[in-house]
C-alpha cells in the first residue's frame, strides 16, 4: 500500500474535509409493517425471519405487535436499503396472493 488511508491527517485542508463526509453517518429509516386481516401470521414470521435476520422468537413477537397494534418495527436501515426491503416484501405477498403491506417512515 502506498501513501497515508484516508484517515491520516495531513497538511491539506481538502484531505481533511473528505474525511469528514467518509465518517457521517446515513440517515435511516423504518421499515414499518401494517397489519390487514387476511395475510396469514405464518407468512410474516417467515418474511421477517428471511429478509430481516429475525430470530424465530423476535419474527413471532414483531408479528403479534402488527396483528395486535397494526403496525411495528421491522428493521431500520439506510433509504436504498429500507426502500429495497419494501420493494421486497410487498412483491413477496403479491406472488403468494397476500395483500401485507409495508411502508417506510422516519427512524
Ligand atoms: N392479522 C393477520 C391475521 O390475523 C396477521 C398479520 C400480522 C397480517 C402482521 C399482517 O403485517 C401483518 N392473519
Amino acid at each position: 500500500m502506498a501513501g497515508p488511508g484516508p484517515g491520516k491527517d495531513q497538511t491539506d485542508g481538502a484531505v481533511q474535509e473528505r474525511t469528514r463526509e467518509e465518517i457521517k453517518e446515513p440517515t435511516l429509516y423504518h421499515v414499518v409493517l401494517l397489519n390487514d386481516d387476511y395475510t396469514p401470521m405464518q407468512f410474516v414470521v417467515d418474511v421477517l425471519e428471511t429478509l430481516f435476520q429475525k430470530s424465530p422468537a423476535e419474527a413471532y413477537r414483531v408479528m403479534m405487535q402488527v396483528h395486535l397494534n397494526g403496525r411495528g418495527v421491522a428493521g431500520t436501515y439506510p433509504w436504498e436499503v429500507a426502500e429495497t426491503k419494501v420493494t421486497n416484501v410487498v412483491s413477496l405477498a403479491r406472488e403468494a396472493g397476500h395483500p401485507l403491506q409495508a411502508t417506510l417512515e422516519d427512524a
